[in-house]
């Protein structure tokens, strides 16, 4: 039994989503079996850059293959893929299909398709289809992508950059003119694979006779695959439902339209029959998105005492292949991000937009924001040392104070709220700041092998995306409202229909917690309803830690809503004015009349009956909310990395990692401690662990769970969390998004703790990963050594 809560927001709830979880009940894409379903494989070019002639009708005649195409045979009827932000009036977005046609553009593009009554079947029968290969031409490196001469993606396009984009804030020029001071580094994002647990699976069944057609998708957006699929196959939106079942992680890699997708419909549709596609590990690795891949130019101008005067940032963003949904949006997600918490007099943001014969790159955990932060938090790290100032103090020296919010930073955003101050004090505290110095000196002084590195970052970012207009005016499609129904049943239980789509996060936890707060119903009485186009009609889905600062305030307010309705037949009911009422604990009072109560249970079943009304009253406890949100939120924190530095094996290891979180009002500390967890995890893989490494022909060298080498458990430290609460103001609820705040911080909080460590050796930055070697190298490097 549920112990009786006063308030259920601040609660440690259990997941409800767990049982099922761990007890082996779940509904994967790929578990759900229908009668007649047909099974999809791809085959996939071995080569980066090719010229193809494929003739896929010899693997027809293989056991149990019911069809099998080329990209030419589906040409008419497979329609490009969707690229969703035009980034600039001018950008280059050349055509995607799912199927290549007539060149293959990296190793993994799909060039072929077969159906069969098994996929083992259609597997095999790959093997029989023809393909002759003219090898091309093939450039992996931006830079030399860009270069007068370079081999093109697509020669169509006639060049290899799809759009160049610059902003500028404040005089950069006068700022820079006579500052004392002039830090400049470059720092390169390293390419990522987002490893999701669950690969990539779709499953469509049409119905032939009405032309309906339901989608399993193992996607975070089923709205958008539902909105994109219509627009793209001319089916309309009503006869297409979407289904997200149990989702086993995206970390944005399931926020896309993929070729699978689109070509599983338009299969199904032709066939008549349930057509199954199920990625492969492999698949995964080189046909999923991929993240990062930035080439960052910084240079920092300060005065003598470092305070910040102007900062110009120049990017490289590698788009890969092709455009995927978002892809050249992901680098100027950045853009407003790169000053961070610091006040600073001009700013200018440059990005180039390359083409190369790599996995097309799109979301990644972060998107944007993680590369921001780890270039202003090591530059930070960088004019501290220019001027041997602590790194700690050069932040207090620019950081925005806490009496200053709302802040409007540089770049045109309005920090909401915060307190760096606060943040950093708990974090000092829990890790010892001062202690930690005292050994990193007597290291340094014994000149032992193992020397100590603190590594500090105090980040914000932005989330919540986002306001509509503010999308529309950078070239996006689409909107960042969020829609929630909630309506009490006769029986007094709750649903709440949901806009957002889960896929590891908790909202049925969470938002049940809201509900449950806010009419007063017990938390076990909340079903939350998700991820099902029928059920739930409208909604934008989930990325960018917006699901509770956008959709869970739309759900709140709609149970406000739903509260109203209440007490209005509540007071009819009682024979009493709506004044007169009290509501607590899920029940209305008449004030001073002991015993004169009704319950939102009771008054829901009244509803129901509708036999005595309000006029104008309409039936039923439901009510319906679509939130325009009014601003991002901005949360922040700080968080210290101590690591342990073997100057003689370049071996690395964490030995203490705090963090300290202010995600403002927290609707359940431990699914927030969790998602710290995850995101401390995925960024601190990519300080220590994880690279897409490509050879000289471009194929994937690291494309298996063996070679990319994300970390295990084993390979983490313990974490010591905590949290300070501001609230946000650009939400009722005063929540600030969770989703993605571990990853942001960490990066450069290791990255800066391993240059700290060896700073006295000459060393000034150590490119990631931080693996022995590359540590090694720098450590040679610096000592004049090869
Ligand atoms: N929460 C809370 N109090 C807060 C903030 C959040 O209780 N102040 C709760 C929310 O109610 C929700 C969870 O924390 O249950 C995360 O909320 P939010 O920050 O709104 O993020 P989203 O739900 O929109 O999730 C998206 C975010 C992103 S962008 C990535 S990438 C990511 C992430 O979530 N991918 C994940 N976390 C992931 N977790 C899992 N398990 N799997 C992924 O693929």
């Amino acid at each position: 039994m549920t112990a009786t809560r006063d308030r259920e927001v601040g609660t440690a709830r259990r997941r409800k989503e767990d049982a099922h979880l761990i007890t082996g009940q779940t509904t994967w894409t790929d578990n759900i079996q229908l009668p007649g379903t047909v099974h999809a494989a791809l085959l996939r070019s071995p080569m980066a850059h090719a010229r193809i002639r494929v003739d896929a009708s010899p693997a027809r005649h293989e056991p149990g293959v019911v069809a099998a195409y080329s990209g030419a045979d589906l040409a008419d009827e497979l329609a490009g893929l969707p690229s969703a932000w035009q980034v600039t009036p001018d950008w280059v977005a050349p055509e995607h299909k799912p199927l290549a046609t007539d060149e293959a553009r990296y190793v993994g593009d799909a060039i072929a398709v077969v159906v069969a009554d098994t996929r083992a079947h259609a597997v095999d029968a790959l093997d029989a289809i023809e393909v002759e290969y003219e090898p091309l031409p093939v450039v992996l490196d931006m830079e030399q992508a860009m270069a007068d001469g370079a081999p093109l993606v697509h020669q169509d396009a006639g060049t290899n950059v799809c759009f160049r984009y610059s902003d500028t804030f404040g005089d950069v020029d006068a700022a820079f003119a006579d500052a004392p001071v002039r830090v400049r580094r470059r720092f390169v994002q390293q390419r990522l694979v987002p490893c999701a647990m669950e690969p990539r699976a779709v499953l469509v069944a049409p119905v032939p006779a009405t032309g309906e057609y339901t989608v399993w998708s193992a996607t975070q957006i089923p709205h958008f695959v539902r909105l994109f699929l219509a627009l793209l196959s001319g089916v309309p939106e009503s006869r297409i439902r979407v289904i997200a079942p149990d989702v086993g992680g995206g970390f944005g890699s399931k926020l896309d339209i993929y070729a699978e997708e689109l070509l599983a419909f338009v299969l199904a549709g032709k066939l008549g029959r349930p057509v199954k596609w199920t990625e492969t590990r492999s698949e995964a690795f080189q046909a999923t998105i991929h993240g990062r891949d930035q080439i960052q130019d910084l240079e920092l101008a300060a005065d003598a005492d470092g305070r910040i005067r102007g900062l110009r940032v120049d990017l490289l963003a590698d788009m890969g292949a092709y455009l995927q949904l978002l892809t050249p949006a992901i680098p100027l997600l950045g853009r407003a991000m790169f000053p961070g918490i610091y006040k600073m007099d001009a700013y200018r943001f440059g990005c180039t937009g390359v083409f190369t014969d790599k996995t097309p790159t799109d979301a990644y955990r972060g998107a944007g924001r993680p590369e921001a932060t780890f270039a202003i938090e090591r530059m930070l790290d960088e004019l501290a040392a220019e001027l041997s100032v602590d790194p700690l103090e050069m932040r207090r020296r620019n950081w925005i104070g806490h009496d200053e919010f709302p802040y409007d930073q540089i770049a045109g955003l309005t920090y909401d709220s915060g307190n760096y101050e606060a943040a950093t004090a708990r974090a000092t505290e829990l890790f010892d700041y001062d202690g930690m110095r005292a050994e990193q000196a007597r290291r340094r002084e014994t000149q032992d092998p193992v020397q100590l590195g603190i590594g500090i970052s105090t980040y914000t970012e932005m989330c919540g995306l986002a306001p509509s207009r503010w999308l529309g005016d950078r070239g996006y499609a689409g909107g960042g409202w969020e829609a929630a129904t909630v309506r009490i049943l006769p029986t007094g239980k709750v649903e709440a229909v949901v806009g957002t789509s889960p896929h590891g996060q908790g909202h049925v936890t969470t938002f049940s917690q809201l509900v449950a707060d806010t009419l007063g119903v017990p938390f076990d009485d909340v079903e939350v309803i998700h991820g099902d186009t029928a059920a739930a009609p409208a909604g934008l889905d989930t990325y960018g830690s917006r699901s509770l600062a956008v959709g869970g305030v739309a759900v709140w307010r709609a149970a406000q809503r739903v509260l109203g309705k209440a007490k209005t037949l509540a007071a009819h009911l009682l024979e009493v004015s709506e004044d007169d009422l009290e509501f607590s604990g899920g029940s209305f009072a008449v004030r001073g009349t002991p015993g004169a109560t009704k319950s939102i249970q009771e008054v829901a079943f009244a509803a129901f009956a509708a036999h005595s009304m309000p006029d104008g009253f309409e039936p039923t406890l439901s009510a319906d909310f679509v939130l325009e949100p009014d601003d991002f939120s901005f949360p922040h924190g700080t968080h210290l990395c101590a690591a342990e530095v073997d100057t003689e094996t370049g071996r690395v290891t964490i030995r203490s990692y705090v963090a300290v979180d202010d995600v403002g009002t927290v609707v359940n500390p431990m699914i927030v401690e969790g998602q710290v967890h995850g995101g401390l995890a995925q960024g601190i893989a990519q300080a220590l662990h994880e690279v897409a490494r490509y050879d000289a022909d471009g194929n994937l060298i690291t494309g298996t769970m063996v070679d990319y080498t994300p970390p295990s458990a084993v390979d983490l430290p313990a974490f010591t969390l905590d949290r300070t609460e501001t609230p946000s103001t650009t939400n009722p609820l005063g929540v600030k998004g969770v989703g993605e705040a571990g990853t942001i911080a960490s990066t450069p909080a290791v990255v800066n703790a391993v240059v700290d460590a060896l700073r006295p050796f000459g060393v000034r930055d150590v490119p990631m990963p931080c693996t022995p070697e590359h540590v090694w190298r720098a450590l040679s490097e610096a000592r004049g050594g090869a």
